[in-house]
Parts: structure tokens; sequence; C-alpha cells
């Protein structure tokens, strides 16, 4: 990361309240970014303006926004967050609108800003920013909102109500350089994690791949090495698998002992589904030699660690038999779209119900080997430990064991006397869940939830839990999931773990007060689940090149 971009994060990551414009303004203009500082975060995309954070504070968010030629943002105000804009690239046309007496809007002026210009609004401001240079010229802004822009009001020329608002949602960055972000899964409304809010997490900066020179090569123990390009794989037979896939250090910053590593949230986990040709076909055509015993898999990413100077590429192995197994995958697509760059574009390998660092993006190299790897994120990171007979061992994180979350209610939420509904998800790696339990007094007493939504053999299922509360009072709740092997999920977390593998469950409070609110009745609650279940029914069969809804859904 630039010096610049540097200080300007660690100047906003110090605030305390939300900045005003005149503070945001004085920053912008001591600091004096240009596009070189923002190169990292520079991405355009056909059809509407691009999007891309910098990083979500506490009381900011910094984006920057790439416009191709002719692309315009929606006349629109930002809802309670003041905005300073600093033109990086090219020149910005501003158009001010206002309301006119019939409650339609009306613009009153237009204006240009050349490069290096600052463009302040206040929250109400009611305006639209347009790339309409000459030629082809792009025009690349930086905008800081805050408090941070959750929500964005949309009005349009022939009608005088406002339109849609528009939700402002985005992955949360724990770390910008290299990202490290979190799906905001406290949101989850569907079965299928949406791409632009599916985590990631990276070791190293993003490698950037052109796919016309780009090549998968195929080596090692096998009768047949070769290189293949992605127009000769992506013409083998494709398969398509539904799964969630967690990071082994999600829920990292929960542990009472600090580990370290990127301090994760509950968010580094998603479920997708991911299209591809079976790593099987391609060993099959390499045809393994008899002394292979395992596929090892290497990304272009490169980089070093702090306890390991020498620059090496990301590199994880698998042993054959989940390597040949027909559901482990050399994804192309992830929910029906090509792999966007942070997600591996152009391959990566996809391993089903195990933990996500065995999935490695950007693969340009499959080894078959004779003899177990050893490597960096094979045995100095991604480790657990286990007890055995003779004390403990060091094991590889591989399938992820069972785990649940609430979704809902959010920690600290007041609730009303009557009946609550409680909604989470739960998966259990390679096994399936077969029950989830929730405790509404701290772990003295367990109820069923109910399973909900689809359901597919890798997929983290939905639940929910109705909850009839007599008493007003502070309650404690936790979830608990068993597997189709019989295994229960974790009241705690077992220290062998280290930073790994955090699957126990993690209470919640939450506050109940006498008339808070009118208690939904059972009816009511019967009829949002139901729209809850046509709902995930739905997504699981639409066409996959759409975005799902992901709202803020309330419990009833
Ligand atoms: N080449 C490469 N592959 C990688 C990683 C990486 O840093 N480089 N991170 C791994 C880890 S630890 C996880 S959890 C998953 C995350 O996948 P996602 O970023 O697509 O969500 O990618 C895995 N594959
Ligand atoms: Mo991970």
């Amino acid at each position: 990361m630039s010096a610049k971009l540097d200080a300007l994060l660690q100047t906003l990551d110090r605030l305390e309240k939300p900045a005003t414009l005149a503070e945001l303004h004085a920053l912008l203009q001591k600091l004096k970014l240009t596009a070189a500082d923002l190169a990292e975060c520079m991405r355009f995309a056909d059809g509407q303006y691009q999007r891309n954070s910098v990083r979500a504070g506490r009381w900011y968010h910094a984006w920057v926004l790439c416009w191709k030629n002719g692309q315009r943002s929606p006349i629109h105000d930002h809802r309670g967050s003041a905005c300073a804009v600093q033109v990086l690239r090219g020149t910005l046309t501003q158009t001010a609108f206002a309301f006119a007496p019939n409650g339609h809007v009306k613009a009153t002026g237009s204006e240009d800003f050349p490069v290096g210009s600052l463009v302040l609004s206040a929250d109400q401001d009611l305006h639209q920013v347009s790339n309409l240079q000459a030629g082809d010229a792009d025009l690349v802004t930086l905008h800081i909102y805050s408090p941070p822009l959750t929500r964005m009001g949309t009005y349009t020329l022939t009608d005088r109500t406002r339109g849609e608002d528009v939700w402002v949602e985005e992955r949360k960055f724990v770390t910008a350089f290299p990202e490290n972000s979190e799906t905001p899964v406290e949101n989850v409304q569907g079965w299928v994690t949406p791409n632009s809010l599916f985590f990631v997490r990276n070791h190293f900066p993003e490698p950037s791949i052109n796919r016309a020179e780009w090549r998968l090569q195929v080596a090692g123990c096998v009768e047949r090495p070769r290189t293949w390009t992605w127009e000769e794989l992506t013409a083998l037979p494709q398969r398509s698998v539904f799964a969630t896939v967690e990071c082994a250090g999600n829920g990292r910053s929960f542990l009472k002992q600090v580990m370290p590593g990127v301090q994760w949230g509950a968010g580094a986990i998603g479920h997708a589904e991911w299209t591809g040709v079976p790593l099987r076909t391609v060993l099959d055509q390499a045809a393994l030699k008899p002394e292979a015993v395992e596929i090892l898999f290497e990304g272009a990413d490169r980089g070093t660690e702090a306890d390991r100077p020498a620059p090496m590429n990301f590199q994880r192995s698998l042993p054959l038999a989940k390597a040949l197994d027909p559901n482990t995958l050399l994804v192309t697509r992830m929910n029906g779209e090509l792999l966007q760059p942070n997600h591996g574009f152009p391959l990566r390998l996809f391993v089903p119900g195990w933990y996500g660092v065995a999935s490695v993006k950007w693969l340009q190299r499959i080894e078959a080997i004779n003899a177990p790897y050893r490597g960096y994120y094979q045995n100095q990171k991604y480790t657990v430990q286990r007890r055995t007979t003779q004390g403990v061992e060091t094991v590889v994180v591989g399938p992820m064991p069972a785990k649940s979350e609430i979704i809902r209610p959010k920690a600290g939420a007041a609730l009303g006397v009557g009946m609550n509904r409680i909604f989470g998800v739960a998966w259990a790696g390679e096994e399936a869940v077969v029950r989830v339990e929730v405790s509404t007094d701290g772990g003295q007493s367990w109820s069923q939830a109910e399973l909900i939504g689809p359901r597919a053999p890798y997929s983290w299922v939905m639940w929910e839990y109705l909850w009839e509360v007599a008493a007003a009072g502070d309650y404690t709740l936790l979830a608990r999931t068993t597997d189709s092997a019989g295994r229960v999920q974790a009241s705690d977390h077992d220290p062998l773990l280290g930073g790994y593998q955090i699957t126990f469950s993690r209470p919640l409070q939450v506050q109940v007060a006498a008339g808070q609110r009118a208690a939904a009745q059972h009816a009511d609650a019967e009829a949002i689940l139901f729209d809850m279940n046509a709902f995930a029914d739905e997504n699981s069969r639409l066409p996959l090149d759409v975005e799902l809804h992901f709202s803020a859904g309330e419990g009833i």
C-alpha cells in the first residue's frame, strides 16, 4: 500500500465519530492522493460503473469508483452520509438536482471537475455523477463516506415518488492489502451467497492473469505430462456442485486467548455453486503412475511471510482419494459467473466439504508426487493438534466439522415478549447436518430447530426456531448441530486447535422487554416462514447469473 493511502486509512481508522465534510476535505487536500496510490483498487465493469471497496471502517467507507465512458450513477442522495470525492483520473461531471413544486426532481446545474478536484456533498444533496468525456476516456474517483454509506435514495426524472432505496452491501474488510474480507453474514437471507459479497482470503497480493497467456501445467508422476489452455480445459465435460466453504480461521476474533492471524469475525464463510471440470478427468488423461500418493497444487500468487522471508507461491496438496473424488473440481465459474479475480480467475481448485485453504486459487501447476508434501501452508500454518494414546500429533486441516451460526436476532437485539424467531445456518463439511438444537437459557436446556429451505450434500442448511418468550429479561442463545457421523458441535474451543477450526457454539445475548413491540402471532411467524421457504426454494433454481437478493432482514 502506498504511504499516502496508508496515512489516509490510518487517520480514518482513528475516527471516534462521523467526520464532518470540512474534516474530510482538509484530509484529502493535505494528502493529495493520485491514481498511482490506488492503482491496486481499480477495476472496471461493463454495464454499470464498478464500486471497489478500499476499506470499511467503523465510521467511514472508502471506495474507488471506476467509470467507463458513458457510465452514470442514478440520481441519488446519501441518506445520512457525508461524502468527499477526489477525481483520480479523467473529468467528472456532476449534475445537481432539486425538488420541483410538483414533486418531480429537476436539474439545477452541471459542473465538470478535472483530475485532482475535490467534490463535497452533504447527505441530502441530490445529484448524479457521470463520465461524459470525449472519446472513450475512463474516470476514476475516490469516495470517502462518513458515517459508512449503507443506503442511497434514488430518484428518476419521470416519477415524483422516490425510487427504490439502494442498499449498499459489501464485504467487510479485515485487511485491505492483501484483501481479507468477510461475507456480511448477519444479513443472510438466501441460500446462495452472491459473488460480490463472498468472503476473500488472500495471503499475497492478487496476481493479475491474462487468460489468453495463462496455462495449466500437469506434471510429476504421470505418464503424459502436458499443459492446458483455458479453452482446452473448458471444452471438457463440466459439473456443478453446491458447497459451503469456510476459512479455517473463521471466528478467530472470538477466541478468549488471542491467536495470531487474520482476526476474522463470523463472516469468513459463503455458499455458492461451483462449476468446472472434475480434477479426475485431467488426472486420468495424464495417467497417474502407481507411485503417485498426493497431488500438489500451485497458485500463481507469490510473496513472503514474516517467518518465511524467501518468496514462495501458495501451494497445498491433497491425498489421492480426495483428488480423485468426482466432486473435486477445477473451477471456472462461481454461481454461474466466470470467477472474479479475487476468487481465483481464471481457474481454481475446489475441494467440497474441506476448509477453504485446500481450494487453491489462480491455479497454474498440478504435480503428482510420490511422497507426502511438506510446505509452509501445509505444515507450518493450517495445522491443528489432536490427542493420541501417545500424546498429541499435528494434523493438516481438512474436512470442516459440524458448526452452526445464529444469523438473527443479532447480538444485543431488543426483542419483545411473545413469539420470536431465531434463524441461522448449519453445515458439516463432507457429512450432512442431521440436527440443529437451540438453547435460550445459556445451554441448560435444548430444543430442536426446524431445518428449512434447500438441502444439498456439501451445502449449509438454513434453520429456524420459533421461540415463545413468556417473561422479559436477558437471555443467552446458543445453537449446536449434529452431523451424520454423530458428532456434536463443541461448546468450548479446544486449545489444541490453536487459531483454527473454531466451531464452538458462541453465546449470543439478547434482551427481551415487555411491550417492546407487539409480539408477532404464531400465524404471522408461519406466514413469514412460508415466504422464507418459497424464497429459498426459488433461489436454488434461479438462473445463476443473477445476483440473489440479500438484504437486511429482521427476526419477527
Ligand atoms: N492461490 C491461493 N489460493 C488460496 C489462498 C491464497 O491465498 N492463495 N487462500 C486459501 C484460503 S486460506 C481460503 S479460506 C480460500 C478462500 O477462497 P475465497 O477467497 O475465494 O473465498 O482460498 C484458498 N486458496
Ligand atoms: Mo482460509
